[in-house]
């Protein structure tokens, strides 16, 4: 149970060494806390220097700016104390500041209370701990985005669309109360329109997500075709142990790299071997299945004694096949991409390859927002039961095809507005940095 009367504490500034770090307060105590340092009445905006007294005597001349209710970051009246950057520093006022009464804040506490105090959407919440997180310029460029609110209002622009075919089919079904011949078919037509534009966005979204939360690729192929040689190769290091013994790889082995600017996260695993398995060898091929269900990309790759080797995937998944030890074959099959692992040639082929498999129209994606998977489902969710919806419309199920507009837009609604039950808001606030 995440309780909101507490006044809450703790460093929002990277621990270690530095030359200043930041302690936030947030709560209804921090008038008391300010008067007790400074001597003084807290005002907004009011910055001041006062000494707070540590351990053993020692006193640490702190900078403290107080901002008052509503007009902070979480809306609530907060203190940011600058002290020394030292950990032991910081420790110590934090433990005066909990001898006061504060408690050591959870993470993504402040900005709960910000979203919670209606300071920020959720969306805006969930922009402010991705920002934190970014690992490239393009994902910054993206945040930033969803920063200023453009996930948001496209999200709204759906919800008023779904909002107002609900509204248009509630009025058909009061019609049918009263008998009259209605033609189903222009409202039909609109949500179909609808679903398409739910169904464009929703790929958008998930270019985004892959570009936030990188791409899964995972290498897989018939024993020894140069898997962990090609692992190493894309990574950049000498993450797989390489042999000519077939079957050296068995657990997964994975690492992430950026190509082009976009995460990637490859997966070395033993491949699904087509020949008689032993024990180690099949829990090596059940792990490289597991893999297969998270994954996003799959590199298959043979070399020239496999050619025939063939394997199935689940259908939505893009494979690329490719294969390896050009160096030893002069035979070219047709639409096929050559590489060697070892002699490291046509790799650069193969990137650029790897990077149009994910993005389709890569610059679409990074003129993108940033996005969660948390979003995805909901929204896929949300489009399974609209095209349901549209599948009923017509006399005889208006009131069903109703029904999942109506569960469509609840789904749609959970991107803002979460039920606000605390398991949810913490499992989502969870993942932010302590002092957020
Ligand atoms: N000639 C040649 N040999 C290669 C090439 N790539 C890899 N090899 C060799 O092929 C052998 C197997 O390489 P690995 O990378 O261990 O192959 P793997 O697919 O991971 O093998 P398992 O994990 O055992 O399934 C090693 O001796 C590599 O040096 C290549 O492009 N050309
Ligand atoms: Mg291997």
């Amino acid at each position: 149970m995440i309780n909101f009367e507490d006044t809450i504490i703790a460093c929002s500034s990277p621990l270690g060494s530095g030359a200043i770090s930041c302690i936030r307060v947030s709560g209804k105590d921090c008038p008391k806390i300010f008067k007790k340092i400074t001597k003084k009445e807290i005002k907004h905006k009011k910055v001041i220097i006062a000494e707070i007294p540590l351990k053993k005597g020692i006193k640490e001349k702190c900078v403290l700016t107080s901002y008052l209710f509503p007009n902070s970051y979480t809306g609530e009246d907060t203190i940011e104390i600058s002290c020394h950057g030292n950990p032991i520093i910081v420790e110590l006022v934090l433990s005066f500041l909990n001898d006061l009464g504060c408690r050591y804040a959870e993470p993504g506490e402040f900005t709960m209370r910000a979203y919670l105090n209606e300071k920020i959407s959720l969306i805006e919440a969930e922009a402010i701990s991705d920002l934190i997180s970014s690992e490239s310029l393009e994902e910054i460029k993206m945040v930033n985005k969803s920063l200023k609110g453009e996930f948001q209002k496209e999200i709204n622009k759906i919800i008023l669309g779904l909002k107002k075919l609900r509204a248009e089919t509630e009025g058909e079904i009061d019609f049918n109360d009263q008998e009259t011949n209605i033609d189903l078919s222009r409202l039909k037509t609109k949500i179909k329109a609808f679903n398409s534009t739910l169904a464009e966005f929703n790929s958008k979204i998930e270019d985004a997500i892959l570009v936030g939360e990188g791409v899964k690729t995972i290498i897989t192929g018939p024993e020894n075709a140069g898997k962990s040689t090609l692992m190493n190769i894309l990574t950049k290091n000498n993450t797989s142990i390489v042999s000519e013994i077939p079957g050296t790889t068995r657990d997964l082995v994975s690492k992430s790299v950026k190509i082009q600017g976009i995460k990637f996260e490859f997966i070395d695993s033993a491949g699904f071997s087509t020949k008689q398995q032993g024990t180690l060898e099949k829990i090596g091929a059940d792990r490289a299945k597991e893999a297969l269900k998270e994954a996003n990309l799959v590199i298959e790759l043979r070399d020239p004694k496999n050619l025939e080797y063939e394997m199935s995937y689940p259908k939505e998944l893009k494979v690329i096949k490719v294969i390896n030890k050009s160096d030893l074959s002069k035979e070219r099959l047709e639409n096929q991409l050559y590489i060697s692992a070892k002699f490291e040639e046509n790799i650069q082929e193969l990137e650029e390859v790897l990077i149009s498999a994910v993005f389709f129209n890569k610059n679409k994606a990074l003129n993108g927002f940033s996005a969660r998977s948390r979003h995805s489902k909901l929204l896929t969710l949300s489009l399974k039961e609209s095209l349901v919806a549209e599948s009923m419309c017509d006399e005889s199920s208006i009131e069903l095809c109703a029904e999942h507009l109506k569960m469509a837009s609840d789904l749609l609604g959970q991107i803002q507005n979460p039920y606000s039950s605390d398991d949810l808001l913490g499992e989502i606030f969870s993942s932010f940095c302590i002092g957020k």
